[in-house]
Order: structure tokens, then sequence, then C-alpha cells
């Protein structure tokens, strides 16, 4: 199932031709491609409807294209697309299909869970979502007092919290005038009293997301503020100002949530691919329903374009096997992932969920350890913000991070020139790392301002610059709900091919789970309680330190 041959990817012939390659294009300097061909750029991009990678400024030339692909195909990545797309059981740790897409098909073509159309079952709890969403919106469904709800709090972590926050964050202009969205998710009292003091119980929504409903921080959350509301409405308001999403009924009820007010999705869909499901309630909400299909369209287009387009011209599987190129073969950890627009600010920490949490994993599909590396570590932030703190690695550090660049053409804030000063710098920077700045033309840009032959001598080096620094640019009209459903389609995606190559299962999250674990064990003897586990000295040190200082 995983690849057409039982060979260790690293030890395939497509693999050991691209290390060759690699050590010819480490001499290749970018800089000179685009010199000598001015037809680069056009050759390294893909269109889809509105939207454009350019993928020019990358170590790459149509033969690593072409050797890439061949890996691709070694790995049996089209087959493994069919395979998700199909509803395979292709999350062998959990048993589970893997149907993110599923949640997204417009074409409502059925896809079958052992025997079984999953259609009817998404598109019911769209309609339900889509009958909650508007009466919210409407003032139809009210809270206790009578009150329209216009505070919507969604409580969950993880994947049931940075996929809502991110995208409520990114469609902020497309809310309802009156509605205003939070979130809670860390287990820190901190972050649910700031919350708390900004909204009144009665007009607050809270909508408990979190597919296992076990999560410990969500649940105390939940608690807490359920406590808040039944201390200042009672406890029959309960009732209309909490909602669930979860997969488990069982522990819904038991928490006092009505089942009419759950909101089911279900164990195919991971969590950090569930914002597509009704874990993303809150973007219904604040967005309305209508919107939230449209995001959903521009995922599905994205699906269509990943399953059916030839890989040469394939957004997914070029920027996924880019990723392998500077992780497997340039040997570089580390990515980073740059929005130049400021309601994208959330998207990296829900990036870096998505890859890491996907692709972390050192065990193979062959039950074996893995000879090389996984997936990098990947963080970001907004520009220009960023130019002023990490750049700085970025351009003369040590080690060389390939950078995503987004940016829309338009704004949804044009004030003055603010949004073409926004696009001169991400241009800026994308072809100052490229071409870099030789210690020459350093000296030479020195002696043209007039300094000393002493002075050019003493800094000409500090102010060049190696270039050759790999970026790809996202353009695209501007960010409305159908090009952040194909954006980050697009990313998940590409998660999904690198997992492929690596011959690892995406899917599953043990890491994430030990952590879970582990925090239980402590509890009780910061509580006070005896020791049941005993621990490194460290740690047991630790405990007792932080118990003195909470005395
Ligand atoms: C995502 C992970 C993880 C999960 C959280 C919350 O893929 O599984 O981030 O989303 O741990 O889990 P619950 O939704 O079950 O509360």
């Amino acid at each position: 199932m995983f690849g057409n041959k039982n060979k260790e990817v690293n030890k395939t012939r497509a693999w050991k031709r691209l290390e060759d390659h690699c050590k010819n294009m480490r001499k290749v300097e970018m800089r000179e491609m685009f010199e000598q061909d001015p037809s680069r750029a056009e050759r390294y991009c893909i269109n889809l409807e509105h939207m454009m990678l350019d993928y020019s400024k990358n170590r790459i030339n149509d033969r690593t294209i072409r050797y890439l692909l061949d890996l691709a195909e070694e790995r049996n990545l089209k087959g493994m697309i069919e395979a998700m797309f199909r509803g395979d059981k292709i999350n062998t740790t959990e048993h589970r299909p893997v149907l993110h897409v599923a949640l997204r098909n417009r074409s409502n073509k059925p896809i079958y869970v052992d025997g079984k159309n999953v259609m009817p079952e998404i598109n019911e709890v769209l309609a339900k979502m889509r009958r909650f969403s508007e009466a919210v919106r409407l003032g139809e469904f009210r809270g206790a007092t009578g009150k329209k709800l216009t505070n919507i709090v969604n409580i969950g972590i993880g994947g049931s919290d940075l996929g809502p926050k991110m995208a409520c964050e990114a469609l902020k202009k497309y809310w309802a005038k009156d509605i205003n969205c939070y979130f809670i998710s860390n287990i820190d009292g901190t972050a649910c009293c700031e919350v708390l003091n900004k909204v009144d119980p009665e007009t607050t929504l809270f909508i408990v997301a979190s597919k296992t409903f076990t999560t410990i921080e969500t649940l105390t959350n939940a608690k807490t503020c359920r406590k808040w509301l039944v201390d200042a409405l009672g406890e029959h308001a309960v009732c209309k100002h909490f909602v669930a999403v979860s997969t488990n009924l069982k522990e819904v009820e038991k928490f006092g949530i009505n089942p009419e007010n759950m909101f089911e999705f279900w164990d195919f869909v991971g969590g950090r691919y569930s914002m597509w499901s009704a874990i993303g309630l809150i973007i219904a909400i604040a967005v309305g329903m209508d919107n939230f299909d449209k995001m959903l369209d521009g995922a599905h287009a994205m699906d269509m374009h990943f399953k059916d387009t030839d890989f040469a011209r394939n957004i997914p599987v070029i920027m996924g096997m880019l990723g392998v190129w500077y992780n497997n073969f340039f040997n570089l950890r580390n990515v980073a992932v740059v929005p130049y627009d400021q309601y994208l600010q959330f998207l990296p920490a829900y990036l870096q969920q998505l890859d890491m949490e996907s692709n972390g994993k050192q065990v193979n599909n062959f039950n074996k350890y893995v000879k090389y590396s996984t997936a990098p570590v990947l963080f970001g932030g907004p520009g220009t913000d960023v130019q002023h703190s990490f750049f700085q690695l970025i351009h003369q550090g040590s080690s060389v991070v390939p950078i995503d660049f987004i940016i829309p053409a338009i704004s949804h804030n044009e004030i003055g020139d603010h949004h073409e000063i926004l696009v001169a710098n991400v241009l800026a920077q994308g072809e100052a790392l490229m071409r870099g700045k030789t210690v020459i033309e350093a000296a030479a840009e020195l002696r043209k301002a007039g300094k000393a032959e002493e002075e050019v001598k003493r800094v000409k080096r500090f102010k060049s610059f190696t270039g050759n620094r790999p970026s790809n640019t996202f353009v695209f009209k501007k960010i409305d709900p159908y090009t952040l459903g194909m954006l980050i389609a697009a990313y998940e995606h590409k998660v999904f091919v690198e997992g492929i190559i690596w011959n690892i299962n995406s899917f599953d999250q043990m890491g994430v789970e030990l952590g879970k674990q582990m925090a239980l064990s402590i509890l009780p003897e910061l509580q006070g309680n005896a020791s049941s586990v005993s621990h490194d000295s460290s740690t047991e040190h630790l405990i007792a330190t932080i118990k003195r200082l909470r005395k």
C-alpha cells in the first residue's frame, strides 16, 4: 500500500540520483540562472485561478524537477493521493481513513468508509451549522435573558483552536458587525480570565470544541466558563449559552450540554485538519455560512487541482517536493512562512502544527526508524514585523532557511500607500535573498558612499550577503474565504506529499498524546497527594520548589 516498492526511500535510485544532482546544484548560483534564462520566472510558476505560486527563486533547474518527480513516482504518490480521496485507511496506526477532503467535497460524489457513504452525514452537519449560525446571527437563538448572543467564545486547544482562530482572524473583514470572537485554549487561568473579563454572560455563547471531549485544558476551561455563567444567570442558562463540537456524545452529555446542541464530526478527520468541519462553527457564525461554504469551495478547488493535475504543474506537489529537496539533500532543517498580511498573523502558528505534528515522526510505515530527516522546524510571523526580528539570520545567518512569502495584491485596508510599501518589502526580500551582495559589490557601494578605503576594508565583509537563499512567493488577489480555503488546502496537501515521500504516517500524533498523559501523573503531587510515580531528581526538585513558593 505504501509506495510501490518495499524499499527505504533513501535507498532508491531516484534518491541516489538526487544526491548526486544536489552536489552539482550546490555550486549553482540562482542569480546566474536568472541572468542566463529570461523565461525562468515564467517557467517556474503555477497559476491556479487567481492564485500564483512563483517558485523560480529556488536552487533548481528542469533536471531537479524531473528527478524530484521521479522520486514522487517511485513513492507512488499518485496512488496514495487516490487512496486518500477514496477513503482508504491510510492512517494505519489508528486504522482510520483520512477524509478532511470529504468535508469539502462540493461535488457530493459518494465517499465510502466501511461501505457507507459519508457524504449524507457531512451534509447534515453542514446544514445544522447553517441553521444554527444563521439563528445566532439573526438573533433567533438568544441567550437565557433574551439578549442577542454577540460574543462567541471558542474553547478548544490544538487542532480544535488553531484552525478556527487562524481563519477567523484571516476573515475578520467578513465578520458580522455586531459579533466578536474570542478563543480560550491554554490551561493557564489567565487565558480564561482575560476573555471572561471582556464579555457579558447575557450575550456570550461558548462553543466547547473537542474531538475527544477528554482534553484536560478544554474541559477545565469549559467548567470554569460554565461556573461563571451559572453564577451569573443560573443553571437553566447553560443550554442557551453552551454548544459542543465533538465526536464523543457520551462525554458531551455528561458535561451537561444538550445533545441537540452538539455538532458532530468524525474520527476520520484529524484535529489539525478539522476546521472544515463543525470545529469551524465559530467561523460560520462570524462570517456567515455562505462565506464558510466559499471557504470549502476554495479548498475543494485545490483538492481537485491536487488530485487531477500533472505533478509538474501541481502546486502542493511542487511545494512538497521542494520541501524534500532542501530538507534531505541540502540538509536544511528549518523553514519559515512569512505572510505579508496582518490578517494572516496566526497562519504560521497554524502551519507549525500542521507540518510539525503531521510529519514530526521517525518511525516509518515499515515500522523502522528512518535514516533521513523528516519534518523541519517551521516558524514565521507577519511581514514586515519579522524583517525587524529574525530576518537578520535569514539574510546572513550560518544556516539557510527556505521561506514561503505570501502576499495579496489588494489589501482589505487600502489606506495611503501602506499596501504598496508592504508589497515593495516582500518583493525586495525575495530578490535580496536570491541575489545577495558580493564582497566586491559591498565595497563598491561603500566607496560610492564616500567611505575611506580603510573603512571599506573594515566593513565590506559585514555588509556582504551570500545570497542564493531560496524562497517561494504566493500571490493572489485578496484574502477572501475562497482564497483562504485554497491556500490552507495547498499546505495540507504539501504536508501529505512530504509524508508520503518520507514513508511516515502524517495522521497520528502519539507525541501530543504523551504530553496529555504525563501531566496527569504530576498533578496529584502538586495538589499535595503522595507521589505514585518516581521522577528524576530535577523534576522532584522542581515540584518541591514550586510547592514551597505556592505556600
Ligand atoms: C491535532 C491533535 C491535537 C488535538 C488537541 C485537542 O491534530 O490531535 O492538537 O487537536 O489535542 O484535542 P481534542 O479536540 O480532542 O480536545
